[in-house]
């Protein structure tokens, strides 16, 4: 009589799936790769930002000069008595700087330190801008990379660059798995200071420093301009109100470019952009991350200005200002302003070289702070579909390509003795041949695919919905996870996998494809069979699907992360943000 209570088949390829180093040993990770300094397209010439260097110096030395000439002009002067700096309809604050406007002020200087260093190591990962909502290599606005190389196969991975420790987090090359966890975790951070700033704000009268009342604030500005440039500073009534020029610059920053970065660096996500629907797809990824970078070059451009202002208008005032909190001539703010740059320098020192040694922890800690709300969004299914119009002309290739005997001898005669198996914690284990799969009703759909390094591509892929697998081979109630097992090995040897919970393979656009653009999926993008998961990064999408197995819990495979590059990148399993 068979045994009813058989122990589930288990996949032959767990065998194959190799542990992975919980830190970044220099030797066995991805050999640097030098980029270039940052270009522009300008039409179609390519422009070195680093000529902006001589002459932005040139230009404020010229600047200088024409604000003292036009001060001699008795019409200019009139203008700069009549609007002295100050918008007269600025009301002063009477609480001078509280308590609490310092403590934000430096949690937000030191939350940013960590965000604008992780965010340029993700940038870094694809080194290139767009606005298209394609990546086709010449379409590219920005890019401190050379143009892809024509003459071989050039992966997202080939095309990273490498940062230095001390200006990225945590430097190298492809770690952004790694900065990932320190750009959200720290966003969170600084996203409740800044509602808890909001708040405070306006239930204060402190708003009134930041939020221009009348037109009046463009001749102030323009009228402190012109004093500042002149060398001749304008009357400093800081304790109270800011002048035209600060009270523009900080509006900007604060209920500018602060949301607006927030934004558009949700959008850059594949579950939020899908779930916008329409606005997702107008507003793509591309010009969103495009955005999301002017954004924080103004950031950069602000602090770079906000600090040596601090310096030159007066240092030992603003420090009492903003880390005292009193208004005379004391020495109380300059000890402490010596602290916080103190504990900024020192942590900038410490944060890259603890990532690269206690990688694991990183991630451990990064998936508890914020991989659990990337969970949630794993919940929304995504619909947003494209047209045929949209799809792209190049579509990046990613990954580790097949390289043995038995993939070659596959594709030698077209997949015909290839079979999907599907076992584990199921009712009624299968195999596929491709025909089997052909011969099901097919699902065709035009999706964005969202790369984890950034880049994005749009194609029509054809193929069987996960959820008809699913009612063949019934998970039992002990299921939780599908874990896809590739027919090639990651990057440093070891299969490549991934694990995912059975509610992704519910969604209405989750297919096993087998084809691409209306032809058989090619070899570069998965051949024979390769998942679509709409809701998540590209790296969740296994390419030469070999098997499906059904689990309880992955803690026993591979480095027990749930996936290649979880075990071995550090990235989460979770990760439709
Ligand atoms: N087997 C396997 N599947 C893989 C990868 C890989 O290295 N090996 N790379 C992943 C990554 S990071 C991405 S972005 C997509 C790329 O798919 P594409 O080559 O069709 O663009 O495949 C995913 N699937
Ligand atoms: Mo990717």
């Amino acid at each position: 009589m068979p045994n009813s209570l058989q122990p589930p088949t288990t996949e032959p390829l767990r065998a194959s799936l190799s542990d992975a180093d919980d830190r970044i040993f220099l030797n066995r990770w991805m050999p640097p790769q030098k980029g270039i300094a940052p270009r522009i397209r300008i039409g179609r010439r390519w422009i070195n930002t680093l000529w902006s260097l001589p002459i932005a110096a040139a230009a404020l030395l010229c600047l200088i000069a024409l604000a003292q000439s036009l001060r001699e002009l008795p019409m200019v002067e009139v203008f700069i008595r009549q609007n002295p700096g100050i918008p007269q309809s600025a009301a002063a604050v009477d609480a001078g700087f509280p308590w609490w406007l310092q403590l934000q002020h430096f949690l937000n200087m030191f939350f940013m330190l960590f965000i604008m260093r992780a965010g340029l190591q993700i940038l870094a990962d694809h080194p290139r801008l767009y606005w298209g909502r394609d990546c086709t290599p010449g379409t590219d606005w920005f890019r401190f990379q050379v143009p892809v190389p024509k003459d071989r196969i050039w992966t997202a991975k080939d095309d990273s660059v490498t940062l230095p420790t001390w200006l990225g987090i945590p430097g190298l090359r492809h770690t952004l798995g790694l900065s990932r966890w320190w750009h959200f975790s720290i966003n969170l951070l600084w996203l409740i200071n800044g509602i808890a700033f909001y708040a405070l704000l306006f239930s204060t009268d402190q708003w009134r420093r930041l939020v221009p009342l009348t037109w009046e604030v463009f001749p102030a500005a323009m009228s402190t301009a012109i004093q500042y440039a002149s060398l001749n500073f304008p009357v400093d009534e800081g304790w109270t109100r800011y002048n035209g020029l600060q009270q523009l610059s900080y509006f900007i920053t604060v209920f500018i470019a602060a949301p607006l970065s927030i934004a558009t660096g949700l959008m850059q996500s594949p579950a939020i952009s899908n779930a916008l629907g329409w606005f997702g797809r107008v507003f793509n990824r591309q010009a969103m991350r495009s955005v999301h970078f002017i954004s924080f070059a103004w950031f950069v451009a602000f602090i770079l200005a906000h600090g040596a202002m601090v310096f030159v208008t007066g240092i030992r005032q603003n420090t009492n200002h903003m880390f005292a909190g009193v208004d005379n001539a004391s020495w109380s703010g300059f000890p402490l302003f010596l602290l916080a740059m103190g504990i900024l320098l020192s942590t900038w020192l410490v944060v890259s070289p603890f990532t690269i040694r206690y990688a694991r922890l990183v991630q451990r800690v990064g998936a508890f702070m914020i991989g659990w709300i990337m969970g949630l969004a794993e919940g929304w299914d995504p619909r947003s579909q494209l047209t045929k119009k949209d799809i792209s002309p190049y579509f990046w290739p990613n990954g580790t390509m097949p390289n043995s005997k038995e993939f070659d001898d596959l594709v030698a005669e077209n997949f015909t003795s290839y079979r999907l198996r599907v076992s584990g914690l199921v009712a009624a284990p299968r195999e596929f041949s491709l025909s089997d799969l052909k011969a099901m009703s097919k699902q065709a759909q035009i999706t964005t695919h969202f790369c984890i390094q950034g880049w994005s591509g749009v194609a029509e892929w054809g193929g069987v919905p996960m959820r008809d697998i699913l009612s063949l081979v019934k998970p039992t109630p002990d299921a939780r996870y599908a874990v896809f097992y590739s027919l090639a090995d990651g990057a440093d040897g070891g299969r490549y996998y991934d694990v995912h919970k059975i509610e992704n393979m519910c969604h209405s656009l989750t297919i096993l494809a087998y084809e691409m653009n209306g032809a058989p999926v090619s070899v570069l993008h998965g051949a024979p069979l390769r998942l679509r998961c709409e809701n998540e990064l590209g790296f969740k999408m296994v390419k030469w699907v070999a098997a499906i197995e059904f689990v309880r819990d992955f803690a026993d495979l591979g480095a027990g992360q749930g996936g290649y590059n979880e075990d071995h990148e550090f990235y989460g399993y979770r990760m439709p943000i």
